[in-house]
């Protein structure tokens, strides 16, 4: 755990904690764990001014913000929550800090509610959709689907290296729904047994390109060359503000051990435990990129609570939810 900064609660350095280690993990989970947490801070604050409570708050902010980079879903939390913390004194400002992320929260689920409904209508009954990583948001259309009579089967694919298939395969076999896990490699000829390609998005820039969890770019183009329908599902909570003004989104680097162990890089380096040739340049090197771009011309679909978009018109809900402004709060 990286050093506290002062006055920020414990409850809240361990929420940071278990977001960059991926106890918690998904876009939508990370933003309401992030507004809980600024809750919790707020109630357990010992600020004795207000001054002091802001600035705990913002260092509260600052630590969350700092675990995991792509995912647009954490600041934009911050930044709704930390817009709401309002008062002259000690008492008032918690209470407004709490209510407005508890607003945060309640609107979370709701929008994840209209846009599985939205997202369900493009599923019929009898639908086989391949999904890759853990979407909530993705789950939540394939959820109304199913509650409202409709048969869907579910080609998962595992997604290397934290296998998070494995996770919508055990919630889909909870609702019933068949399924066939697949690895990674095996998509593209799996393709043509499905109706639709359903992911979610950690983040949606400007030009409708979607950024989500690594192999989603490739599925996309072997979907388009298959003539199966991308469908991204994405609150707007995933709109990233910042591409309207040319930002780009950073691609989180994680840790090299996910893809291949200490172990495993012995045996292709050579050398063990005990060989100390191994650890200092072995000159093997191991990338692991979290996370990777589609262009929006390989997506058919962005389903929001909003309603459907294509891609390329993304922006203007964009302008309209969040216009120019990107401040980050939490830096003052
Ligand atoms: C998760 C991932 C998910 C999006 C959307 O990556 O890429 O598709 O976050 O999830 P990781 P949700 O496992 O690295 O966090 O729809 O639940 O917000």
């Amino acid at each position: 755990m990286a050093d506290a900064e002062p006055g920020v609660v414990p409850a809240v350095e361990a929420t940071a904690d278990d977001i960059a280690t991926m106890e918690i993990r998904g876009a939508a989970t990370i933003a309401d764990a992030a507004a809980a947490a600024l809750a919790t801070q707020a109630d357990r604050s010992g600020a004795e001014s207000p001054a002091a409570f802001r600035r705990h708050l913002r260092a509260a902010a600052r630590t969350l913000y700092e675990t995991r980079p792509t995912a647009v879903s954490l600041p934009n939390a911050l930044r709704y929550v930390l817009r709401g913390m309002d008062g002259e004194t000690v008492a008032d400002l918690r209470a407004s800090t709490i209510a407005r992320a508890e607003a945060f929260r309640r609107d979370l689920e709701r929008a994840q509610e209209t846009l599985g409904g939205i997202g369900a209508n493009r599923l019929r009954d009898g639908d086989v959709v391949m999904t890759h990583c853990h979407s909530t948001d993705a789950l939540a259309c394939i959820d109304v689907a199913l509650e409202s009579g409709k048969a869907i089967e579910a080609i998962v694919k595992e997604t290397r290296p934290r296998k998070q298939g494995h996770i919508t395969a055990r919630q889909l076999r909870e609702w019933g729904v068949p399924v066939t896990v697949i690895v990674d490699n095996a998509a593209r000829r799996y393709l043509d047994r499905a109706d639709h390609v359903l992911v979610g998005a950690d983040s949606i820039a400007a030009d409708g390109s979607v950024i989500n969890k690594v192999g989603t770019s490739g599925l996309a183009v072997n979907a388009r060359e298959r003539g199966v329908p991308v469908m991204v599902a994405a609150q707007t909570i995933k709109l990233h503000p910042d591409t309207m003004t040319g930002h780009t989104v950073e691609i989180e680097l994680r840790d090299e051990r996910e893809v291949l162990s200490d172990e495993e890089r012995a045996t292709i380096v050579g050398g063990g435990d005990d060989d100390e040739s191994v650890a200092a340049d072995d000159g093997l090197t191991v990338d692991n990129p979290a996370f990777d771009v589609t262009p929006a011309r390989y997506v058919d679909a962005i389903v929001t609570e909003r309603g459907q978009f294509p891609p390329e018109s993304i922006v203007t809900l964009m302008r309209e939810l969040f216009g120019e402004t990107t401040d980050e709060p939490w830096t003052a």
